[in-house]
């Protein structure tokens, strides 16, 4: 079960396995990886398949002729390993030009060159079959309240991503739209931070339902919140359309280590979450091989996301199938929540008089959460 397979639905951007380590203190300490040995290798480690920026497959500026050399290198990869390309997105955030944002720069000019771009890559991915399309919005902010009007740029992001809207209707792409938030990195602040601030500004689009999440363990993490939650609560409205796998640790900088190699216990309930919900999207890692690694050990680390993904999941089927588990769940009442609190059939009418309830023999009761959350730790290490 440990061994991955392409109906496991793992998926890795290419700029994962391909980052060359360049960050704000230090060079590149890998060479550049041709798209096409990702792809291969990625397969041969069983993999279902790759995503991929515009940026990432072609230079930035490419002209016509290049872009599409690269294009058909890449696609002939794919046919050949039977690769497939389930998301994509663009780079808005590279680039010189978008260093005050894309769709929220207060440059008219960019914002128009942005909303051109992702079209340009829209219909690229809709050529190879990519039915979610990613945004991160990671120059959208700000480091200083005077430079923004949040209120305006909100209006401008909702344009963006309604003309977009338009724009695969029009074409008639097979495309929903998967908003990533993040809190900070690279600005100072990021618009839409977290999970909720994105449900929030979804409802305000016209077309809500074309437009869901992609989010990213270590981004919740960053701001200190439960990434269960979040997941949770993106699948009680119907918008977990992608995710993003990673670990971080704490409220640092943004990590992106191996899955698992943050927080474990949370990564073990992610994946008895997504395991036990009927989550049926890919399980993408956007991580980055450490800079202490040589290429070899690039794909020792993508090798672990995945073999790490399938442990969590072999213990989290074991911890729902234990009959102490189950007897633990139901002493804490996990299926008295599952109950509404109404009978079918009452009204508030029939609640009872705040007079008759005996509150104190209530309050008494203990709800057994250390006896269910240690089984699940000893699940968790093989223990049981
Ligand atoms: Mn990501």
């Amino acid at each position: 079960m440990s061994t991955p397979q392409p109906s496991d639905k793992f998926t890795f951007g290419l700029w994962t396995v391909g980052w060359q380590g360049v960050d704000p203190f230090g060079s590149a300490i890998r060479p550049a990886l041709d798209p096409v040995v990702a792809v291969e290798r990625l397969a041969e480690l069983g993999a279902y398949g790759v995503t991929f920026h515009d940026d990432d497959l072609f230079p930035f500026g490419s002209d016509v002729a290049t872009r599409q050399a690269a294009i058909d290198r890449f696609r002939a990869a794919l046919d050949r390993t039977g690769m497939h390309v389930p998301m994509v997105t663009t780079n808005l955030f590279s680039h010189p030009i978008f260093k005050d944002g894309a769709f929220t720069s207060n440059r008219r000019e960019v914002r128009r060159f942005a909303l051109a771009k992702v079209m340009r890559n829209m219909d690229l991915a809709a050529e190879l079959g990519a039915k979610v399309y990613v945004f991160w919005g990671g120059r959208e902010g700000a480091e200083m309240d005077a430079a923004k009007d949040v209120r305006d740029a909100l209006a401008r992001y909702k344009e963006g991503m309604d003309l977009l809207c338009q724009y695969a209707i029009d074409k008639g792409y097979d495309l929903k739209f998967a908003i990533e938030p993040k809190p900070n990195e690279p600005r100072g602040d990021i618009l839409l931070p977290t999970v909720g601030h994105a449900l929030a500004f979804i409802n305000e689009l016209e077309h809500p339902e074309m437009v869901g999440l992609n989010p990213e363990v270590g981004h919740e993490q960053m701001a200190g919140l439960n990434f269960v939650h979040a997941i949770a609560q993106a699948l009680w409205h119907g918008k977990l359309f992608h995710i993003d796998l990673n670990g971080q640790r704490g409220i640092k900088y943004d990590q992106d280590f191996i899955f698992g190699h943050g927080d474990l216990m949370s990564a073990f309930f992610l994946v008895d979450l997504l395991e036990s919900s009927g989550y049926a999207g890919m399980r993408h890692f956007d991580y980055k091989p450490m800079r202490t690694e040589d290429i070899d050990g690039v794909w020792t680390s993508a090798a672990a996301n995945m073999r790490t993904y399938l442990l969590l999941k072999e213990r989290a089927l074991a911890f729902r199938a234990d009959p102490e588990v189950q007897a633990a769940m139901r002493a804490s009442g996990l299926d008295s929540l599952a109950t509404p609190t109404l009978a079918p059939g009452e009204t508030y009418a029939d609640l009872p008089s705040v007079y008759d309830v005996d509150v104190d023999a209530i309050a008494a009761q203990g709800y057994g959460y250390v006896h269910l959350q240690q089984l699940a730790l000893e699940h968790l290490l093989d223990a049981r």
